[in-house]
């Protein structure tokens, strides 16, 4: 499409559909103007993509996601498309930077963590492979909180993604269904009929996700919910403005908000009603399409492959057997097998604390015929395995991963390690029984976001060197190995990480009026703030080295930026206080005369998608600290490794891999194992015995006590350190002596500039396997039978 006919596409939005005057324009309109331009060159592919599905009566696979983490659509689209140039160009003519207008569109922050985003990584690399695929999910009206800080201390506020058009959706009204909530159960001969007594509409929006080279588009399909009923006339008529509007208000709460929370199992009522709203809502939609295209229902596992992202809509087991035994009339039995052919569930988590349970009174209460088809799935898993026996529910509680687990037909860990586990400790009695069922599909992301986009200046040197064919083939990043030893290339390599840490340099500066000095190293830990992640190990570290150079400032130290990013759940105290302990160490630390060009900590706010498009391209050092056992993968610990920061981190989760891969001399490994962990819990005082080996952690510990970052209050830290000399769960004392060496390693490593080039290099060479295109590939050929449409075009 030539130049000026992209920008006058982009005019007549602005005027016809948006009723803009350029004269009056603001960067929004343009942004929004451009968003419409960039969309009408994804309705033709696909429009072509739904038509090929039909066309060849394909298998199409649903993802169940409570959260979509997708971050920013409209540069993504642009990227996939190839329009960059044209949208850049085109912008120009008007005045306006293009530029202004990517960084103008808000995040849509759909999910809390590594969860959301990767529903969002998956999106993408099934419509890059041409998978016939659908993402359902919730529409929820405000997103994750937004995050200050108001005297170092978070303060949370609500997230407002809709406040401005949204134009990359469509809303279908004519997809609508009603998702009924409690009343009683009819026995009628051998099944039953359900009758509510509360119902919501959920109302479906389609958001097309186009894949790379603009080849094929699947659809996100998010519910919103609605009353039944408009509003409350008669109450109106009486003169009852507020109650005349309460239906309608009571009703949209289910899709009102995101839960902030990804620790505890929130007992609340509501999270059980989001779950089986968006749950059902899409069930019936797989089956509506299905039964267009197909007769037979019994059949529904040749066409259909449903994946549930975690438990939290594991309610689809009861549900689908529901619809094939009450609504279809398959016997029991044979509806519970062919919705356990159909089901997948992914495991994300083995804390027990983020185990998914539920009242059985509750779950009877909301969901009457639900809890009785637990019962019965229950009773026939007991029958047909009745040497062993796991009940679907104990304490009088529904166990949520034992359903997903008994109506799956794969069960899958997200990492090498968590898989292992998997088969260890929480379904070790299930993986006895079904000892196929769980298999491993190490996570992925997806290199069009994570280094395409979020990193111009590497994804330039790479394509320059070795093509673009990388971009989905994400392994050909292995020829770059043979560059290490040219000059030239390394020469360009390094400039890429200096003018990516540079501009972000300049950033901070501009936003948060502190001066980072691009030549430290950039020490980044961004994620949730959870005490498994142990980022309280992370600032005992710089306490540490705080302290070290003000004993010995002139020393040759390796100048260092530490880098925190992340939310805590509003109702996680504990992680709350770290925030609050790091931003207080920030402000001692950054204020010292002495020692501030060696040592800064800062930590920007609302940490989201964005932020960490900006912040992973200028790391140097990548932190993943967490207690072996505890983090299932990770993810972000694969952005890092593919835009060249090295690891410091435990044998944990993906990082097994991740160090096997690039190579252990390209890694700073430290810490006790998995089964170590579990040895060292065993040691009676194991923290307050680890404090009085190393003196360093003491005296940091000390120093927190005594109130130095807390102007001389010697209680406002007083958890952290009781805890960190007490229970320590996480064994931060036990395990901080061997990340303090491990850090040393990297500072003598950074300073020889010309091998920490090479180290980093490595990592992004050899990080090719962890595009989420190979995951989907493993999720195609091992649980999900799917096949690429556009491979047989
Ligand atoms: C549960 C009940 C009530 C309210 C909220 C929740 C809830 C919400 C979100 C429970 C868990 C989550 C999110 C979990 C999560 O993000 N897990 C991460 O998943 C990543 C993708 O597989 C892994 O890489 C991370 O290791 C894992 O922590």
């Amino acid at each position: 499409m030539p130049a000026n006919q992209f920008a006058e596409s982009i005019a007549h939005h602005l005027k016809y559909s948006m009723g803009k005057d350029p004269e009056h324009a603001q960067i929004a309109d343009w942004r929004i103007a451009l968003s419409l331009t960039v969309r009408d060159h994804i309705v033709d592919p696909w429009f072509a993509s739904t038509r090929a599905t039909y066309a060849g009566h394909h298998k199409r696979v649903y993802y169940l996601s409570m959260e979509f983490l997708i971050g920013r659509l409209l540069e993504d689209a642009i990227v996939n498309l190839g329009l960059m140039d044209l949208a850049d160009g085109a912008l120009k003519q008007f005045g306006v930077s293009l530029d202004e207008a990517l960084a103008d569109e808000p995040d849509a922050a759909l999910g809390n963590g590594g969860l959301g985003r990767l529903a969002a990584c998956f999106l993408e690399s099934l419509s890059t492979l041409g998978v016939p695929a659908y993402g359902y999910g919730i529409r929820y009206e405000h997103g994750l909180f937004k995050q200050s800080f108001v005297d170092g201390r978070q303060k949370e506020a609500p997230e407002d993604w809709l406040q401005q058009d949204h134009v990359w959706e469509f809303e279908r009204t004519e997809s609508a269904y009603t998702i009924g909530f409690g009343g009683t159960v009819a026995t009628k001969g051998k099944s039953a009929v359900w009758t509510p007594d509360e119902a919501v509409i959920a109302q479906a929006h389609d958001t097309p996700i186009i894949g790379w080279a603009g080849r094929w588009a699947n659809t996100l399909r998010l519910w919103e919910s609605r009353s039944t009923k408009l509003f409350d006339l008669d109450r109106f008529n009486a003169g009852d403005y507020a109650g005349a509007a309460e239906p309608e208000a009571w009703a949209r709460t289910i899709s009102r908000v995101l839960y902030p929370d990804d620790t505890t199992d929130e007992g609340k009522r509501l999270r059980l009603k989001q779950e089986f709203f968006f749950t059902a809502a899409s069930l019936r939609d797989i089956i509506r399409r299905y039964d267009y295209e197909f007769d037979d229902i019994s059949k529904l596992s040749d066409k259909v492959a449903i994946q549930l992202n975690d438990t939290h809509p594991a309610i689809a087991g009861p549900e689908l057997v529901r619809i094939l035994h009450d609504e279809k009339g398959l016997a029991f039995d044979d509806a519970m097998a062919c919705a356990q052919k159909c089901l997948n569930y992914t495991n994300h988590t083995l804390l027990p604390e983020a185990l998914e349970r539920w009242s059985v009174e509750l779950m009877s209460d909301l969901l009457p015929r639900h809890m009785q088809i637990i019962e019965q799935i229950d009773d026939a898993h007991h029958k047909a395995y009745p040497k062993r026996t796991v009940t679907l529910h104990d304490e009088h509680q529904v166990k949520m991963g034992e359903l997903a687990f008994v109506m799956a037909n794969r069960v899958n860990g997200v990492s090498a390690l968590h898989t292992g586990l998997m088969k260890e400790t929480v379904f070790k009695d299930l993986n006895a029984l079904h000892p196929n069922r769980i298999v491993n599909q190490t996570n992925g992301v997806t290199p069009r976001r994570w280094l395409l986009s979020a990193n111009p200046r590497l994804s330039r040197l790479i394509s320059d060197t070795i093509g673009t064919a990388w971009v989905d083939d994400l392994e050909q990043l292995g020829r770059l190995e043979a560059q290490a030893d040219d000059a030239g290339f390394m020469e360009r390599y390094t400039a890429a990480k200096r003018d990516n840490k540079a501009e972000l340099a300049d950033w901070y500066k501009a936003t948060h009026g502190v001066a980072l000095d691009p030549e430290a190293m950039f020490d980044v830990q961004i994620k949730r703030i959870h005490e498994y992640k142990r980022q309280h190990l992370n600032i005992l570290e710089a306490i540490a080295l705080w302290l070290e150079i003000k004993g010995n400032p002139n020393a040759d130290w390796t100048p260092r930026v530490k880098i925190f990013g992340g939310k805590a759940a509003p109702g996680y105290v504990f992680a709350k206080e770290i925030i609050y302990l790091i931003n207080s160490v920030a402000a001692v630390v950054n204020a010292d005369p002495v020692t501030s060009k060696v040592l800064k900590v800062v930590y920007p706010e609302n940490y989201n998608v964005t932020l960490a498009e900006r912040l992973i391209p200028a790391a140097d050092l990548s932190e993943q600290i967490s207690t072996a056992g505890k983090e299932a993968s990770g993810t972000g610990n694969m952005k890092f490794a593919l835009n060249g920061a090295p690891t410091v981190g435990t044998l944990d989760g993906a990082n097994v891999e991740i160090r096997d891969l690039v190579g252990a001399e390209n890694f700073f490994l430290f810490g006790m194992t998995a089964d170590e962990v579990v040895a060292r819990r065993e040691v009676t005082d194991h923290a307050a015995k680890a404090i009085e080996a190393d003196p360093r952690l003491k005296r940091a510990l000390d120093e927190i006590a005594k109130g130095t970052f807390s102007g001389g209050d010697r209680d406002r830290f007083k958890s952290i350190v009781a805890n960190l000399s007490g229970a320590d769960y996480f064994l931060v004392a036990s395990d901080f002596s061997d990340y303090w060496r491990a850090q040393r390693e990297a500072d003598s490593a950074f300073a020889d500039r010309g091998a920490w080039a090479k180290m980093a290099l490595m990592n992004t060479a050899r990080s090719g396997w962890f595009s989420s295109d190979r995951t989907i590939r493993g999720y195609m050929a091992d649980i999900w039978g799917a096949k690429s449409v556009t491979a047989d075009l």
